[in-house]
């Protein structure tokens, strides 16, 4: 039997609150209410919703600890070195376009390291979680990350920039190498669940720039206790600062990152 700690526990139950609305709202998406927070990039009222849900149930659990959400940005709590990073809904552009691919997304970084992370894909029932040195799970099942070697045998998953984002051209030379040497590519439309399935062996790594702390921050905890890599395009670790992020197996992460940078020289 499975032993999981009460931050787990407080991380996923507030995960699964959170998700009765955005379920129920999924099911009446045309009617929600929606605002342009910038080119292409959009909120709802689910996204509200959820978010309220998630910092009321972990203010309630942890009251002292701060806040790095996505719509309600950064809360700064009375206890300096905890922070739940928190994205209500990882996948917005999908779940507004009924495309079943999104979730939530809760990390805890510890005195500046991520050491706890839920992913959770509500429509699927598929709760992702991870905590440092105790390993990264789907529901009960322990994951690894995929064993496979070769670029050419290897599915990547990745994020394209779109109207009014930045970074098209250099996105399109990432691509452009890719493509040459990879079985395949797909672009699921949400960070967070693409670290999942690296994390679960679905997709054998994961590349993007231009990405959110609070898009990537659990999906990263989740891919390193499943025996993966995750660094930033320089094999660094300023991942949240940078915004540029590559993931793999301990085979195919630096055969990654050497094509990153081939395709910027
Ligand atoms: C999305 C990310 C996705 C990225 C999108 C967007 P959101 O997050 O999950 O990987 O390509 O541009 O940032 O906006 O759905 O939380």
């Amino acid at each position: 039997m499975m032993v999981r700690s009460a931050l787990l526990n407080v991380m996923m139950g507030a995960a699964r609150k959170a998700a009765r609305s955005l379920v129920r709202d999924y099911g009446e998406i045309e009617n929600l209410q929606v605002s342009r927070k910038g080119p292409s990039d959009f909120v709802s009222s689910a996204d509200l919703k959820v978010e309220k849900t998630l910092r009321q149930e972990l203010k309630k659990a942890r009251p002292a600890y701060g806040f790095l959400m996505e719509e309600g940005g950064e809360i700064a709590g009375d206890d300096k070195s905890n922070r739940w990073i928190v994205d209500p809904i990882d996948g917005t552009t999908n779940f507004l376009h009924g495309i079943p691919n999104f979730c939530i997304s809760i990390a805890l970084e510890r005195e500046g390291e991520l050491i706890a992370g839920v992913v959770y894909q509500p429509l699927g029932d598929e709760m992702f979680h991870a905590e440092k040195g105790a390993g990264a799970f789907l529901n009960e099942r322990r994951l690894r990350v995929s064993a496979r070697r070769k670029l050419e045998d290897s599915v990547l998953a990745t994020g394209i920039p779109f109207h009014g984002r930045d970074g098209h051209e250099p996105f399109l030379r990432e691509l452009g190498v890719m493509m040459k040497n990879v079985a395949g590519i797909r672009r699921f439309g949400s960070a967070a669940l693409d670290l999942a399935y690296v994390a679960a062996g679905r997709c054998d790594g994961y590349w993007e720039a231009g990405i959110k702390p609070w898009d990537i921050a659990a999906g990263i905890v989740l891919v390193r206790e499943a025996g993966g890599y995750v660094t930033d395009y320089e094999g660094g670790n300023k991942l949240l600062e940078t915004g540029e992020i590559v993931a793999g197996n301990d085979h195919l992460h630096q055969p990654l990152l050497r094509l990153i940078k081939s395709a910027h020289a």
